[in-house]
């Protein structure tokens, strides 16, 4: 079994944590899905495509990046998360 990890924009409280676990599990080949809310990543167990939970992530709001096919801009600024959450 493999597994994909991935650098997740967007996710501030337990409710982003649900609603990506929402909507990832429902995809092919997908077996488990771990948030690290602290870190912002995500690994996903199973075998789906990347492209399939890239646009997931996308369709639930919440910007990602393959880690293991791409190393993340260390260097980008983390403005804009003053207020909380923008989930609903
Ligand atoms: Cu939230």
């Amino acid at each position: 079994m493999s597994s994909i990890e991935l650098k997740v924009e967007g996710m501030s409280c337990g409710s982003c944590v649900k609603h990506i676990k929402e909507a990832l599990a429902p995809l092919a080949g997908v077996e488990a899905v771990e948030v690290d809310l602290a870190a912002g990543q995500v690994r996903v167990t199973g075998t789906p495509s990347s492209a399939a939970l890239l646009a997931a992530f996308d369709a639930a709001g919440y910007p990602a990046q393959l880690l293991a096919a791409t190393t993340p801009i260390a260097g980008k600024a983390a403005g804009g998360a003053s207020g909380g959450c923008c989930c609903h």
